[in-house]
């Protein structure tokens, strides 16, 4: 049966220039006495918290915290619904326990397998490099225990802040009711001034026979008890690249099953380069194909059956087969029809106009938001400005324009901006100069690694002022690299601003101070001591 959560009369207010004092809860305009003292002028406050967060992620971790600091009383209800493998995991989100930071870890293992290699030819003393082997197990522990930790972090950080944390599932009873379903099945309700949606999302199974049953998706790789052998990784977007670039690099057998092109809506010519890469290092890729069906044979490993774009069925054994297919935004389950809330039809996401739904009080960040880029930062940074929008009389917004990000792969791919293709379609092709060049990176001269692949590109206005539209590259530590440049795009640079800077010598970053080659004027951007 379904309970009303008591509101409490006090609450305890806290000003970072004042003591704590108990004042009768809500909120409206503060009040000075004397210097140090803030206090609030109490008015009767029919709802039990100012902010209810649905879904303790990195967006709706971030608003919590920015809320509760500016005097808001908050709760954040977080619940994880297990995979079909029951895989399931603790607070803090997609990024915490199934993306960003166990997926950076195990990039990290792979370039350290790749680094005892090379440490060979610096003169390291290694016994048989050659027989050197990942120890899945010991891996995935100490990936396991690193996300643990964070999650008993933020459940602290959550007490201390005085966030009220309910490990339930939450879904819209009326505009300023949720239900929160717990983990024995009772329901509480909790009701707020103001509800953000930060549910985030989760990955998509395709609708063929075994996947459900067999497959595995990001959110079960990072804990999955054993080693993956060899996998088939099916989808060339993103989160496809990175599992399967990292798992290569432990030495599995991987194969990546590309439905139509690598890396839709980033520059498909950099898209192409990390894709030819990572070949060289061994991953195999299936163009143009999509699974049929997967089977458990009797030996407990998996048959797939796939059609090629001609219709040809085949089959392939492997270990392990992995959905990186894209994700579903998880708002269906909020029942979005018992307060009105508008969904996009396609994606089923959430069209908000500076964070705001079409129900007043009703807000979303995130991955739950149609058309923004779906990454943590993002999510953060927009949960933040909106609190301080509602508790802090800010009117700063969120610019979603020219975020940066970096696919892992495991060399990297950085970029802020727009692609060639995005620019060219906005400007016209005369009005943009695309500046361009391969680079050899001086650690790789000694162990003598690959450096074909090794490339930057600037995409800028050609005349006027010659604004940098859009920066790309691929090379080591990209990410690193490309996080400066996000900064001097904010502040409008321009392609001689970008030539008069001096670079650090010898970084892989300088690389963008030096190019000069038009891809206009056909020149070779191959340096002569590069590649020969
Ligand atoms: P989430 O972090 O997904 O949090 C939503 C939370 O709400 C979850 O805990 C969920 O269980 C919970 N929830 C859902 N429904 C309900 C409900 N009804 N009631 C209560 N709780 C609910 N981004 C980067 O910036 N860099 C990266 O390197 C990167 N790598 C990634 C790698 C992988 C494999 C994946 C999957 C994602 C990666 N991302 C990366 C994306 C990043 O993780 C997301 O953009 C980010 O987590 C989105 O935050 P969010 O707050 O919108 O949602
Ligand atoms: P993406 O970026 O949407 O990529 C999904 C990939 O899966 C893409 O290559 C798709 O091919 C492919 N796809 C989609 N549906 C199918 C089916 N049914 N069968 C085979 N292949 C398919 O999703 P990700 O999961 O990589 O990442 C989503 C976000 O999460 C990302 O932005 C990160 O920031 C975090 P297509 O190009 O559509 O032909």
């Amino acid at each position: 049966m379904a309970t009303l959560t008591r509101i409490p009369r006090f609450t305890t207010f806290r000003s970072k220039n004042a003591n704590l004092f108990d004042l009768p809860r809500s909120r409206s305009k503060p009040l000075l006495f004397g210097k140090a003292i803030v206090a609030y002028l109490c008015t009767e406050n029919k709802y039990t918290y100012d902010l209810v967060v649905l879904g303790g992620g990195s967006g709706g971790l971030a608003a919590a915290k920015e809320a509760v600091e500016l005097g808001a009383k908050v709760a954040v209800l977080d619940y994880v619904t297990p995979t079909p493998l029951g895989t399931k995991w603790g607070l803090g989100g997609t990024c915490v326990n199934v993306g960003c930071i166990p997926k950076k870890l195990m990039h990290q293992a792979a370039l350290l397998g790749e680094a005892v290699h090379e440490a060979v030819a610096f003169g390291w003393q290694i016994p048989d490099p050659s027989s050197i082997s990942i120890d899945w197990c010991a891996l995935k522990t100490a990936v396991q225990n690193h996300v643990k930790s964070v999650n008993w972090v933020t459940r602290v950080e959550l007490r201390n802040k005085k966030v009220d944390y309910i490990n339930a599932l939450g879904y819209f009873k009326d505009q300023h009711t949720i239900a929160g379903v717990m983990k024995n099945g009772e329901e509480k309700l909790i009701t707020a001034q103001n509800i953000l949606i930060a549910v985030g999302g989760r990955p998509n199974y395709p609708d063929i026979p075994g996947a459900i049953e067999y497959g595995i998706t990001s959110d079960d790789i990072f804990s999955l008890e054993q080693s993956p052998g060899k996998t088939l990784v099916v989808g060339a977007g993103y989160i496809g690249l990175e599992c399967a670039g990292f798992l290569n690099g432990m030495g599995f057998d991987t194969t990546i099953m590309v439905r139509s092109i690598i890396l839709r809506g980033f520059d498909q010519q950099m898209a192409n380069i990390v894709a030819e890469e990572m070949a060289e290092r061994g991953v195999h890729f299936v163009y143009e194909a999509k699974p049929k069906a997967i089977e458990k044979q009797a030996d407990g490993r998996l048959l797939v059956h796939w059609v090629d774009k001609d219709g040809e069925v085949h089959q392939d054994v492997y270990d392990t087969v992995l959905f990186a297919i894209g994700r579903r935004a998880l708002t269906k389950e909020l029942k979005p029809e018992n307060v009105g809330l508008k969904l996009v039809k396609e994606s089923g996401k959430i069209d908000a106009v500076n964070e705001q739904t079409n129900v007043p009080n009703i807000f979303a960040v995130g991955d739950v938001l149609h058309k923004k880029p779906e990454l943590t930062p993002v999510a953060i940074h927009a949960g933040k400005l909106l609190a301080r929008r509602l508790y802090g009389n800010s009117t700063a917004k969120m610019d979603y324009t020219n975020v940066a990000t970096t696919v892992f792969s495991p060399l990297e791919y950085g970029c802020v901006g727009l692609s060639e293709e995005q620019a060219i379609a906005m400007h016209g092709e005369e009005k943009i100069e695309v500046y361009h060049a391969y680079y050899k990176p001086t650690e790789f001269f000694v162990p003598q690694k690959n450096v074909k692949h090794c490339y930057v590109k600037v995409v800028a206005l050609r005349h006027d002022d010659q604004r940098i539209l859009g920066m790309h590259f691929i090379g080591p530590s990209a990410g690193e690299v490309i996080q400066g440049f996000a900064a001097a795009l904010k502040c409008n640079l321009t392609f001689p601003m970008l030539k008069s800077t001096v670079g650090i010598h010898p970084t892989t970053a300088e690389e963008f101070t030096r190019v000069f080659i038009t891809k206009r004027s056909g020149m070779d951007p191959t340096p002569q001591s590069c590649c020969s």
